[in-house]
């Protein structure tokens, strides 16, 4: 029996699917004595270190949590369960942690995107039942914006490489905790995790050293879904956003389904866009949240889930807050959300006023998930001008005229999934998002969608030279050429596809194939 310690952010479903996919039983924790009486205990922290903190306070977990640590009993941390060993966090200045382990959490300052997401190895600094039946080249999973700086380098158990090295993992006699996601992380991570459940693990030191580990460009299956005429969720695609063909909503797919197919494939993260979530309120469209639920079962990738979130009052006039929109997502198994139309009206706002409310949907989430959580989903359309300073957007130059031969576009925002466009270029939305705390761009394209034309790498480098976040490319892929191209040409830490998928034109794999020894991948 595993107790995990669930004190109410993020994605615990996760984990405890993937405990149970191991065969044990799983048991939350909810009172203080739950801690004490615990014979394996499962951290899994998600979000922002203070929130986290105050929290484990109010419930009166402190104090449980060191009396267990401290008698040296079986612990797995994951991610801030990790940094909530030690002293503190630069994330939250001033507020203590458990401090069992001397040093503290730091924020990355480093030339590469900021949060570190995706898949990364790890180097062995001693051995550890966690490796049995592991090579040593596998990758993990991360998502952090910070590391810890133990004090004490004998409780290091991994490190990896991005930007500096940084402790991956440590290990303390029982007490065990990982920077990276093993429920997140495929098989291996199921690996690990077995590692800490099972009894008879052989102690040992992987059999391969990576001489730098290295964070693997990631490929992303996209799933837009939405009700069909006859009420069922399906798996649609559009051309240029237009998913009716003959009048009727196109049918790829059922979403569990092919999510599932994706995983085994070999895709690094699944999202899914409930595509008329603008108009239909999530917490009313309950098959979606059972698609996450059902999804995250056997699927042990990260989930995105965009669609929706945004504050609203129903006919009775109550009110939900978008916060409250993303827990259920998260409740329901999701580790990042996405937000489209609802970004668009926050940036306006925010360039008017120049002011940070605190109140707006990107702000709330990530103060309470971390902004590694806030992905903004991001929906422009070419504008062609004949000048750089014709209007008073982001403008370009561009290699591919206008109907006219016009020299120059700038990249128009679309709200309502693409029906209506508004005063605001992607590069300006993107630069004001990361202000205002959002983790991740993903970056699509209304006039490539579908086309199988390759990425729009103009738009794509614009954006990601204006941003220190990471971006996914989205929109366009043909073949496996054109994945190169937009990790090379751009720099992008991610690239999403969907129709090629769906229509089994290129299967991942055969991405990735075709990357490997060009662009880092996780095989
Ligand atoms: O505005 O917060 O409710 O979110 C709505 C979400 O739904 C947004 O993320 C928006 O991008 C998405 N969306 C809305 N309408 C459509 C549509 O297609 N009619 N999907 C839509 C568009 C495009 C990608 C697509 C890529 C790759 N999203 O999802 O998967 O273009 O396609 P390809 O590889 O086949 O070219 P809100």
């Amino acid at each position: 029996m595993i107790t995990l310690l669930d004190y109410g952010a993020g994605n615990v479903r996760s984990v405890i699917n993937a405990i149970e996919k191991l065969g044990e039983a799983v048991r939350i924790a909810e009172t203080p004595r739950d801690i004490l009486a615990a014979e394996k205990l499962v951290f899994p922290g998600v979000g922002n270190f203070g929130n986290m903190i105050h929290i484990l306070n109010q419930k009166q977990y402190m104090d449980p949590l060191q009396t267990y640590l401290k008698a040296n009993r079986p612990f797995l941390g994951i991610c801030l369960g990790l940094h909530a060993l030690f002293e503190a966090s630069e994330e939250a200045p001033g507020l203590k942690g458990l401090g069992i382990l001397k040093g503290r959490a730091r924020k990355f300052e480093i030339q590469q995107a900021v949060p570190h997401i995706g898949w990364n190895g790890i180097r062995a600094k001693q051995p550890s039942r966690l490796f049995d039946g592991l090579q040593g080249d596998e990758k993990f999973y991360f998502v952090h914006s910070y590391y810890v700086e133990p004090a004490d380098d004998a409780v290091i158990l991994t490190s990896t490489d991005y930007g500096i090295e940084f402790t991956s993992s440590i290990q303390m006699g029982n007490i065990l905790a990982t920077q990276f996601h093993p429920e997140k992380s495929g098989a291996t991570g199921q690996t690990i995790l077995g590692n800490f459940i099972k009894a008879h693990r052989r102690v040992l030191t992987p059999r391969m050293q990576p001489q730098k580990t290295k964070l693997a460009k990631r490929i992303v299956a996209c799933l837009d879904v939405r009700a069909n005429d006859q009420g069922d969720l399906v798996v649609t695609k559009g051309d240029q956003y237009d998913v009716r063909e003959d009048g009727a909503v196109r049918n790829l797919g059922k979403p569990v389904e092919l999510a599932q197919r994706y995983y085994q494939e070999g895709s690094d993260e699944i999202t899914f866009l409930n595509i008329t979530g603008f108009r239909d309120f999530p917490l009313q469209d309950l098959p979606m949240l059972e698609v996450l639920k059902q999804t995250s079962k056997t699927v042990f990738v990260p989930l995105t889930i965009g669609g929706g979130i945004r504050d609203y009052i129903d006919k009775n006039g109550r009110h939900y807050s978008a916060l409250s929109v993303a827990n259920e997502y998260f409740r329901s198994g999701a580790d990042k959300i996405s937000i489209g139309s609802d970004a668009v009206t926050i940036s306006e706002q925010y360039l008017q006023t120049g002011q940070k409310t605190g109140q707006s949907s990107i702000e709330q989430i990530s103060r309470i998930y971390g902004n590694q959580a806030v992905v903004i989903s991001v929906d422009p359309r070419r504008v062609y001008v004949d000048s750089r300073d014709a209007v008073r957007h982001k403008v370009i130059a561009t290699r591919l005229p206008g109907p006219k031969g016009e020299k120059y576009c700038w990249f128009q925002c679309t709200v309502k999934g693409g029906r209506e466009g508004r005063d605001l270029d992607a590069v300006t939305l993107s630069q004001t998002c990361e202000i205002l705390g959002a983790g991740e761009i993903l970056l699509n394209c209304i006039d490539r969608d579908g086309t199988n034309m390759g990425f729009d790498l103009e738009l794509i480098q614009a954006v990601k030279e204006a941003v220190g976040i990471p971006v996914i490319a989205s929109s366009g892929a043909g073949c496996v050429e054109h994945f190169q191209e937009v990790f090379q040409k751009t720099g992008v830490e991610s690239a999403l596809a969907a129709g090629i998928f769906h229509r089994r034109e290129v299967p991942i794999n055969a991405v990735k194939k075709f990357l490997q020894g060009k662009v880092e991948i996780r095989i």
